[in-house]
């Protein structure tokens, strides 16, 4: 105990005199090795929490059990036909496993198992398609945020990418979305993994599918395997960040 105590004084102290250096802007440090060094990361710490706080709250209209659509279509792919995707959606996709990686201090992979151990939120909300369709359902699924906080995104980090099952067109590309970090760590952003109080369909994306309730439905990628943090889009396929922004659609497709 008391040298737990001490160990906190210490750490206290290492922190206050931290932050006397860097008021102090001594030069003599700043021509040191480690002392830039330590700077920096201070700075990346700060930048990182400085997004997690401002991070916009406003939610989504949630809606009651009573408001739940009868029929809720399914759109885009309804059922990946790929043989990998069919052998894991034959083992109930106990094999599937979702990669977690790109710019993150602790790249992961998770089983569905441990996806559901995740602090998950469940909500009735209403999903709106482009081509004029709208259903409300009810979603549970992991935060996203819990995610995000096991992988932690290294401040150059600025949209988290999905990349689906499903193939879309001759070149081999399946499909994929982005979306900003900020939206990533929205309370109603989340990787849902039931539908309506059962397991998540494949019609509506299984194993796991995003949902972002304050966007538009082509941003809520379905039968996701990879996620990706980057720094911009150069990486990603067309470069516009979504499948359907690199055929002109908006990438923040807000509603
Ligand atoms: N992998 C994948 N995700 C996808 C699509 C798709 O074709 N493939 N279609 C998008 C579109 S346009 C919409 S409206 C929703 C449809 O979701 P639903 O099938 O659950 O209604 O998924 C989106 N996510
Ligand atoms: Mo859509």
């Amino acid at each position: 105990m008391s040298s737990f105590i001490t160990r906190r004084r210490f750490l206290t102290g290492a922190a206050t005199t931290l932050s006397t250096l860097l008021l102090s802007g001594c030069d003599r440090l700043s021509r040191t090795q480690w002392f830039p060094q330590l700077l920096s990361s201070a700075e990346a710490l700060n930048h990182q929490a400085h997004n997690w706080i401002t991070r916009d709250h406003a939610l989504a209209k949630e809606f009651t059990e009573a408001d739940i659509s009868p029929v809720f279509p399914s759109n885009g792919t309804s059922n990946p036909k790929q043989p990998q995707y069919q052998a894991l959606a034959r083992n109930g996709f106990s094999d599937w496993r979702l990669e977690v990686g790109g710019l993150v201090q602790q790249p992961i992979s998770l089983s569905l198992m441990d996806i559901r151990a995740l602090p998950s939120r469940t909500q009735i909300t209403r999903h709106d398609c482009v081509e004029g369709w709208s259903a409300i359902a009810k979603w549970k699924g992991a935060k996203l945020s819990a995610l995000l906080e096991r992988v932690r995104p290294l401040p150059v980090a600025k949209y988290v990418v999905f990349y689906c099952a499903d193939q879309m067109d001759e070149a081999g590309h399946a499909y994929y979305e982005s979306v900003a970090l900020k939206d990533a760590f929205h309370p109603q952003t989340i990787l849902a993994y039931e539908w309506n109080g059962v397991l998540l369909p494949i019609r509506y994306g299984a194993p796991i599918r995003l949902r972002l309730e304050r966007q538009l439905g082509y941003k809520m990628a379905k039968y996701v395997m990879r996620i990706q943090l980057v720094e911009s889009f150069e990486s990603i396929a067309g470069g516009k960040g979504g499948f359907w922004e690199d055929r002109g659609y908006e990438w923040y497709a807000g509603i």
